[in-house]
């Protein structure tokens, strides 16, 4: 933990919305990500049936679909979805897409005000310079994140569930397999359903993860520049070594108090720039003043 600072800066009250995204797509004729065919060159040696256009969406097993794959390999069954393997939980679908958020055969109809997700950093990016704006970096998410609070654990203050009511849009219940929708969904949420935090932001916790500017290191954050942090040049993630990640804040309704806690506004989460996933989203942010030339 330090103390850094920030310059004024303005950010949109919410998540962008899959209306505001349809606008901006509909003005630009921008193709995102998800809806390109991927390039036979990024992806070396992968069957060219193999390449086509998609996205990551969730879709847990159940334990017993878990536990019949298993018997068939001869393996143990268990007792619980293990929390060690995300890729259990995370499916390539192709055809998903923003347009298309559970594949071909799902759109967007009735969703205006959902978040939009299965937006790459890229696609991201080119949103905030269509609109005159730019992603926040990391330390102005966390800034803003909290409030006016002071180290408080949550963006709202210091209790899990001030008042026995979730605050945000996250998950309840064992993860992955049940989701109890105990604060009243099962997966994204229309934006500025939960109360705002203290400088007026809502789904500053849950809802959709949100990207960053920066680049992601795992340990740059605790040695930033006191005075407005932007990240590293470079980005490293131990996990995954070799791909190169942008930060993402605020946790998502899939976040649970039993596995990543990421709506706290002290937690990180970092992405390939490439990867558009089912629970990200972004909103961007604008400079109080021009910076002087
Ligand atoms: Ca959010």
């Amino acid at each position: 933990m330090h103390q850094v600072n920030v310059d004024g800066f303005w950010m949109d009250k919410t998540e962008v919305t899959n209306e505001q995204f349809d606008k901006f797509v509909r003005a630009t004729t921008y193709v995102t990500i998800a809806e390109r065919k991927p390039d036979a060159k990024d992806f070396p040696g992968v069957p060219a049936e193999k390449l086509v256009p998609g996205s990551v969406v969730f879709s847990p097993p159940s334990l017993a679909e878990l536990n019949r794959e298993r018997v068939a390999e001869g393996l143990e069954k268990l007792t619980e979805v293990p929390l060690d393997d995300h890729f259990l939980w995370w499916r390539y679908v192709p055809g998903a897409s923003w347009r298309h958020p559970e594949g071909p055969q799902s759109d967007i109809n009735g969703r205006e005000t959902l978040p939009v997700v299965h937006v790459a950093w890229d696609d991201a990016v080119a949103y905030c310079k269509g609109a005159g704006k730019r992603l926040p970096t990391e330390a102005e998410w966390e800034y803003a994140a909290r409030g006016g609070l002071d180290r408080q654990p949550y963006v709202w203050g210091e209790e899990q569930k001030p008042g026995g009511k979730w605050p945000a849009n996250i998950w309840q219940g064992r993860f992955p397999t049940e989701n109890t929708t105990e604060d009243g969904f099962k997966t994204t949420a229309p934006v500025a359903t939960f109360p705002p935090n203290g400088f007026g932001l809502f789904d500053m916790a849950g809802n959709v993860w949100e990207w960053c500017s920066d680049w992601y290191l795992p340990d740059y954050y605790a040695h930033t520049p006191s005075k407005n942090p932007r990240g590293p040049d470079t980005s490293f993630d131990p996990n995954e070594p070799g791909v190169m990640k942008r930060v993402q804040r605020g946790g998502s309704f899939l976040c649970s108090d039993l596995y990543c806690i990421g709506y706290r506004p002290s937690a990180r989460m970092k992405s390939s720039p490439d990867t558009g996933l089912s629970h990200t989203g972004f909103r961007c942010v604008k400079d109080a003043r021009p910076p002087k030339s």
